[in-house]
């Protein structure tokens, strides 16, 4: 670990609050870089804190100065320039993974219990395609360098365009999830699906998305609500939120 990283965990690191597993393979702790606001962020938060992990928190700012993200620092980390990243210590190795899917599914196969997939294979799929339309058929279209593109290069409305993305996904997730859905996304115990599916209703509302034309979605958030590991993960818990932007 370089003196640079040490610095910001003791400034900045924070050890989860609800939190009784901890990462024993390494002798180690888990770092997550996030973003409060960030919807990707928030999906790894909520399966951290739903599987009670012990992680520290790394506040990485996506707006101040220009995004510290696009940082050098940060940019040897990530060098998709976007948060979230895992960071953990294996067997006196530091690995960092990216791409919030792919973080949850290593906290899965790493942690679990209480399972974020499924037992029943088809269902597993079917929980995947969820969180996928959110990954890849929504968030790419909300997010920061995607709407700054539009707006200041292409002189596009990128709020307008933002909302027809979520509001297509969130269709065809509601139409998808209505064979399946229980008390949550897929039956009765919170999926990898709801970890995606939480995360971009809250951005929807940032966006003023009319949500009320998606009552399924809505009934499964409010049961998500219920649970500890989703309220620890809500972005106005973190230690870097603010109300202003
Ligand atoms: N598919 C990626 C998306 C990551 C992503 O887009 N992160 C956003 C925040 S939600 C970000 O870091 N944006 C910074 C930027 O666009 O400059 C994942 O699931 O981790």
């Amino acid at each position: 670990m370089g003196l640079g990283e040490a610095q910001c965990d003791n400034a900045c690191g924070r050890r989860g609050p609800l939190l009784r597993a901890s990462w024993s393979k390494g002798g180690g702790t888990m770092k997550l870089y996030s973003y409060w606001r960030s919807s990707a962020s928030y999906r790894v938060r909520i399966a951290l804190h739903y599987k009670s992990i012990a992680f520290d928190y790394v506040p990485i700012h996506l707006l101040k100065d220009g995004g510290e993200q696009h940082g050098d620092a940060y940019r040897a980390k990530n060098p998709m320039e976007q948060v979230p990243i895992l960071e953990i210590e294996e067997n006196g190795t530091l690995r960092r993974l990216g791409q919030s899917l792919a973080i949850i599914e290593w906290l899965e196969e790493s942690f679990p219990a209480p399972p974020l997939l499924p037992a029943n294979r088809y269902l597993r799929a079917r929980t995947r395609q969820l969180a996928e339309i959110v990954n890849s058929g929504i968030q790419p279209f909300q997010n920061l360098t995607m709407r700054a593109l539009i707006k200041n290069e292409l002189g596009g409305d990128d709020v307008v365009i933002a909302r027809r993305f979520i509001e297509k996904g969130l269709h065809a997730y509601a139409t998808l999830a209505a064979d399946v859905a229980g008390e949550f996304s897929v039956a009765d115990a919170p999926t990898m699906a709801d970890a995606c599916l939480i995360p971009q209703l809250y951005s929807a509302r940032s966006l003023l998305v009319d949500l009320d034309q998606f009552p399924l979605l809505l009934r499964i958030e409010k049961n998500c609500r219920q649970l500890e590991g989703f309220q620890a993960a809500h972005p106005d818990k973190q230690m870097d939120a603010q109300s202003s932007v």
